[in-house]
C-alpha cells in the first residue's frame, strides 16, 4: 500500500530529525471532556501546549486518527459530495514544544513536500495570516513573493475549539491545474479543487479562555498536521480522496457486496460508494476505541454517521445489513499499522450489524410515521417543522428527503420551526454541561485557592487530623463565622476526609475544636473546586471562626467498607476484562458504605454462566489476600504503560497515583483497604442495561454480601417450612404441587360444565310456544361465562326456537338471545332482540342474528326485559314460504 509507506517515510523523516515519534492517541480523547472525538493531531498534546504538562522530549510526530462530526470541526454533510472531505482521516504531523518555531517548520514542510511527497516546487502555494511577515519572509526563501497569499482569520487563524490553544497558521496549497478550476491562486479558487490545502502549520501562541479572551502560552510552539489522504491523492493524482488505495480498496469491496460498479462521475450512484467507505472506517475505528453508537453523546454521533451510511446502502440497492462485510477488508488495509482494528475485528461487525438491523427496522417504521404526517397535514398543506424535526432526529430521514417527498404531496414544510429545532439539538449536543451549583462554587473558590493553595489530602494514611480553618460558606456565601445551627461548609487546610470524586462517595464524621467547645456534624465531603475540599454539614455546638484549629475525624467503620467496595469494584474491572474481553471499558462507577455500581460498555446481557464466573474470580483474589499497594508517578510515565488503566473523559495532573495489585492497575485516587482479603465476600446482585451498549453491574461485600445470601436463605427456609419439606426437596414439591393444581382446575372445570348441563335440561320444562315458536326464557344466579355455556346447551337440545336467558348478579346481570337458524330464515333476529330489550336493564349490547348479548345494571328489571322480547316473539309476523 501507497499510504502505508508514506506513512512510515514521513514518521521517520522527522525522527531523523529528532523528534520523538507518539502513536496515534485514541480517536476518544482520554483526557479532555471538552472534545467529542480527536480531530487533530495535536490534541494528545494539549496540555503540553498549555504548560500543564510536561514530556521528556521538545519535538514529536504523529500519524493520528481523526474524527471530524460534531464540535468544532464537522464535516460530516460534506462527505461524499465533495472530492476532499472525510469524517474519519489520519493526520500527519510534528511538533514543536517550544523548541523549534516557525522557521524550522516552514523548513520542515518543504523539505518533506518536495522530498518526501515529492510534489513539484513549482505548485506548492503557502498562504499566511494576513498580517505575519516574518512567515512571509521566511516562505521568499523557498517560492516566490507572488505565489505566497496572505488570508485572514477563518483560514489561517486555528483553533482546536471555542476554548484551548490556538495561533496563526500557514497552510500549504497544491496547484492541480486549470482542468480542476479556473482561479488562479487559492484566493480566487473559492471551491478549493484546483487549489487543494494539504498542509496546516500553527504556530500556537495562544490560549483561547471560555470568555473569549486570549492569553499567551508559556512558549510559541508548532502544530503540523497534514492530511494524509489529501497527499495520497496528490502523489498518485487521482481526483479525489476516494480514488486513493485505501478508500478504493474499500470501495471495492462495496462493489463486490452490492454488484454494483463504481463510476467516479456518476453523481446518483458515486457519493454512496463514497460515503460508505468513509463512514465505515469513522465507524470501525470509533469502536475499536470503545465508543458504541447510542442515544447519547458520541454515541449519538456515531449511530448518526451509521445511519447516514445505511440509508446511503439503500441507493445501491442494500437493504440488509452490509457493513460487516466491508470490516475484513479494512483490516487487511489498515491493520497491521493500527492493531486495534485487528483485535476488535469480531466485536466491531457484531455491533455494527445488530445496529443496522435495528436502523432497518426503523426506516420500515420511519415509512408508516411518514404516511400519518402526510395524511395529518393535508388539512393546511403543511408539515410541521416538529414533525419534520422528528421524522429526521428520530427516524433518520434526511430533511432533503423530506422536502422532496413534502413536494410530490403537494405539501410545503415549516422549514424555520424546523431550523430551530435542529439548532437547538446542535447546541445541546455540542455543549458541555455544568450545573449552576458548580459555576457558583467556581466562581467562590477559584480567588481561594489562588491566595491559599490546596488543601491537603491526608485521609490515604490518617483518619484524624488537625486542620486550620480556611474558608466557611453559610448560605452560598464566603463568612468569617458559622453559628450554632447554621448548616454550610466548613475549608480546613489539611483533613482526612475524602471529598466525593472518582465515583467515591465522600466521608462523614465530625470537626470539633480543642475541649470540645464546639462540634460540627460532617454528613458529607465535596469538591467544589479543584483542590478545595469540604465539610458539608452543621454546626451542632458552639461557634467556628477563621484561622480556628478544628480536630476533624471521620467515620472509620463507614471508610472502611467504602475502601473495601472501592478496591472490589477495580477487582470487578479487572474480572470483567478477564471473562468478557479487553473491550469492556468503565463508563461510570459509583462506590459508598453499602454497595457498588460499575457501568461499562458491553454489547450484550451478561449469561448466568458469566455473572458465575465473575464472582468466581473476585472471590478467589479475596482470598489470595494480596497486599493493595499505591504510589505516585509521572502522567507521562503512566501513558507509556498500557498495563495500567486510565480514563476517558478523567483530567489528570501531571502527577498520578496508581493503585496497584499486581495482576491490577489502575489510575485511581480513591481509597483502598490495605489487602484484598479484608474485602471477605464478594456477590453481584443485579446486572442490567442503562443504555444501548452500557450494562450496569451493581454489587455488595462483606457484611452486606453476608446479609444477601442470608436473605435468600431464610426466604427459601420458609417456603420450605410451608411446604413441610427440606430446602433440597423444594423443586420437586412445588412441580408436584403445579401439575396436582392443573389436575384439580380441570376437575372443577367439568364439574362445572356438567352442573351447567344439569341447569340446561332443567330448563327445557319451561319452553312455551309463542306465536308457533319454541320459546324459552329464564333467570339464573350464575356468572356470565357460565351463562353463554348454559344458552349454548339449551339450544342445543331446542334444537329450533329462539331463547332469552339472564344472570343476575347484585348491581348488574347479563342477556343473552340465540335464535335457530331455521327462525332466523324466517326474520326472527337476536341482534334486534337484544337492542330492544337491552336499554331496559340499562345496559347495551348486540352480535349477530344467531346470537347477541347485553350488559346491564338494572337487574331489577331483568323480568321485564324478558316479558318484553316474549312480546316480540309473540308480534312476529311470519315469512310466507
Ligand atoms: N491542528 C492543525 C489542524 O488541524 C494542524 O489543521
Amino acid at each position: 500500500m501507497h499510504t502505508q509507506k508514506i506513512r512510515r517515510e514521513f514518521l521517520n523523516y522527522f525522527k531523523k530529525h529528532h523528534h520523538a515519534i507518539i502513536p496515534s492517541s485514541p480517536v476518544v480523547p482520554h483526557d479532555d471532556p471538552t472534545l467529542l472525538f480527536n480531530n487533530a493531531g495535536m490534541n494528545q498534546f494539549k496540555d503540553v501546549f498549555l504548560g500543564k504538562s510536561k514530556r521528556d522530549y521538545h519535538r514529536a510526530a504523529t500519524s493520528q486518527k481523526c474524527i471530524r462530526v460534531g464540535g468544532k470541526h464537522n464535516d460530516l454533510e460534506n462527505v461524499g459530495h465533495t472530492s476532499r472531505h472525510l469524517t474519519f482521516f489520519e493526520m500527519l504531523g510534528n511538533f514543536s514544544f517550544g523548541d523549534y518555531f516557525k522557521k524550522d517548520a516552514i523548513k520542515f514542510a518543504w523539505d518533506v513536500s518536495t522530498n518526501i511527497f515529492g510534489f513539484d516546487p513549482a505548485r506548492i502555494w503557502p498562504t499566511v495570516f494576513l498580517d505575519d511577515d516574518e512567515a512571509f519572509e521566511l516562505w521568499t526563501d523557498y517560492v516566490p513573493a507572488e505565489r505566497i497569499c496572505r488570508m485572514g482569520e477563518k483560514d489561517n487563524f486555528w483553533a482546536m475549539g471555542d476554548t484551548g490553544p490556538c495561533g496563526p497558521c500557514s497552510e500549504l496549497y497544491y496547484d492541480r491545474g486549470s482542468n480542476y478550476g479556473k482561479g488562479t491562486s487559492p484566493i480566487e479558487d473559492t471551491a478549493g479543487d484546483r487549489f487543494l490545502e494539504y498542509w496546516n502549520l500553527v504556530f500556537m501562541q495562544y490560549n483561547r479562555l471560555p470568555s473569549g479572551d486570549k492569553e499567551p502560552l508559556p512558549k510559541p510552539s508548532i502544530d503540523t498536521g497534514a492530511g494524509l489522504e489529501r497527499v495520497m491523492s496528490l502523489i498518485m493524482n487521482v481526483e479525489s480522496v476516494f480514488e486513493t488505495d485505501v478508500l478504493r480498496t474499500l470501495i471495492a469491496q462495496i462493489e463486490d457486496v452490492s454488484s454494483i460498479k463504481y463510476h467516479p462521475g456518476n453523481r446518483q450512484q458515486a457519493p454512496a460508494f463514497r460515503v460508505i467507505a468513509d463512514h465505515l472506517r469513522c465507524l470501525a475505528f470509533a469502536i475499536a476505541d470503545g465508543v458504541q453508537p447510542s442515544n447519547v453523546d458520541r454515541g449519538y454521533v456515531l449511530r448518526k454517521v451509521l445511519r447516514r451510511a445505511v440509508r446511503y446502502g439503500r441507493l445501491l440497492g442494500m437493504d440488509e445489513p452490509f457493513l460487516g462485510q466491508i470490516v475484513p477488508r479494512l483490516v487487511e488495509t489498515m491493520g497491521t499499522d493500527y492493531p486495534e482494528l485487528e483485535k476488535g475485528q469480531g466485536r466491531i461487525i457484531e455491533i455494527l450489524t445488530t445496529e443496522e438491523e435495528a436502523f432497518i427496522r426503523t426506516l420500515r417504521r420511519g415509512g408508516t410515521i411518514l404516511s400519518q404526517v402526510i395524511e395529518k397535514s393535508q388539512a393546511d398543506r403543511k408539515i410541521s417543522g416538529d414533525d419534520a424535526f422528528k421524522l429526521k432526529d428520530t427516524y433518520g430521514l434526511p430533511i432533503e428527503e423530506i422536502l422532496l417527498i413534502a413536494k410530490d404531496n403537494d405539501l410545503v414544510v415549516d422549514i424555520d420551526r424546523y431550523n430551530l429545532l435542529e439548532e437547538e439539538a446542535k447546541k445541546r449536543s455540542r455543549s458541555v454541561h455544568k450545573t449552576t451549583q458548580q459555576v457558583a462554587s467556581e466562581n467562590l473558590f477559584s480567588d481561594y485557592v489562588t491566595k491559599q493553595g490546596e488543601c491537603r489530602f491526608l485521609g490515604y494514611a490518617q483518619d484524624t487530623s488537625k486542620g486550620k480553618v480556611c474558608a466557611i460558606v453559610v448560605n452560598g456565601a464566603l463568612t468569617k463565622e458559622m453559628r450554632e445551627g447554621e448548616e454550610g461548609w466548613i475549608v480546613l487546610d489539611q483533613t482526612p476526609f475524602y471529598p466525593e470524586m472518582g465515583g467515591q462517595i465522600g466521608d462523614m464524621g465530625k470537626l470539633w475544636s480543642e475541649g470540645h467547645a464546639s462540634s460540627f456534624s460532617v454528613k458529607d465531603c465535596q469538591s467544589p473546586y479543584k483542590g478545595v475540599i469540604a465539610h458539608v454539614g452543621t454546626l451542632e455546638k458552639g461557634i467556628v471562626r477563621l484561622g480556628d484549629t478544628l480536630t476533624a475525624q471521620i467515620d472509620t467503620v463507614r471508610r472502611r467498607k467504602i475502601a473495601n467496595n472501592h478496591t472490589a469494584t477495580h477487582l470487578l474491572h479487572w474480572a470483567l476484562h478477564q471473562v468478557l474481553g479487553e473491550h469492556v471499558k468503565q463508563a461510570g462507577s459509583v462506590v459508598d458504605p453499602d454497595r457498588l455500581r460499575f457501568d461499562f460498555s458491553h454489547h450484550k446481557a451478561l449469561t448466568p454462566a458469566e455473572i458465575q464466573q465473575i464472582e468466581d474470580l473476585v472471590n478467589t483474589k479475596i482470598r489470595e489476600n494480596l497486599p493493595v499497594k499505591w504510589y505516585e508517578i509521572s502522567y507521562d510515565e503512566a501513558q507509556k504503560k498500557s498495563e495500567i488503566k486510565q480514563f476517558f473523559g478523567e483530567k489528570y495532573g501531571s502527577k498520578v497515583r496508581v493503585v496497584d495489585i499486581d495482576y491490577s492497575k489502575e489510575l485511581c485516587g480513591g481509597t483502598h483497604t490495605s489487602a484484598v482479603g479484608n474485602i471477605g465476600l464478594f456477590r453481584i446482585a443485579k446486572e442490567s442495561s442503562i443504555a444501548a451498549g452500557i450494562r450496569r453491574i451493581e454489587a455488595i461485600t462483606g457484611p452486606e454480601a453476608e446479609a444477601y445470601v442470608r436473605q435468600f436463605e431464610e426466604s427459601l427456609q420458609q417456603i420450605a417450612n410451608v411446604l413441610k419439606a427440606q430446602p433440597q426437596q423444594l423443586k420437586e414439591r412445588i412441580e408436584k404441587l403445579i401439575e396436582e393444581n392443573r389436575q384439580l382446575a380441570q376437575e372443577i372445570k367439568a364439574a362445572k360444565a356438567a352442573q351447567l348441563k344439569d341447569t340446561a335440561a332443567a330448563l327445557m320444562s319451561q319452553v312455551q310456544t309463542v306465536n308457533h315458536v319454541p320459546f324459552l326464557s329464564g333467570k339464573l344466579n350464575i356468572t356470565p361465562e357460565e351463562l353463554r355455556i348454559c344458552a349454548d346447551e339449551a339450544m342445543e337440545r331446542m334444537g329450533s326456537g329462539v331463547l332469552v336467558l339472564a344472570s343476575v348478579q347484585p348491581e348488574k346481570c347479563h342477556l343473552i338471545a340465540k335464535v335457530s337458524d331455521d327462525y332466523v330464515n324466517n326474520g326472527l333476529n337476536a341482534h334486534d332482540i337484544v337492542k330492544a330489550i337491552a336499554p331496559i336493564i340499562e345496559g347495551s349490547g348486540g352480535g349477530k342474528k344467531q346470537a347477541a348479548q347485553a350488559g346491564g345494571k338494572a337487574p331489577a328489571k331483568v323480568e321485564e326485559a324478558l316479558a318484553k322480547a316474549r312480546d316480540l316473539v309473540a308480534q312476529h309476523e311470519h315469512r310466507k314460504h
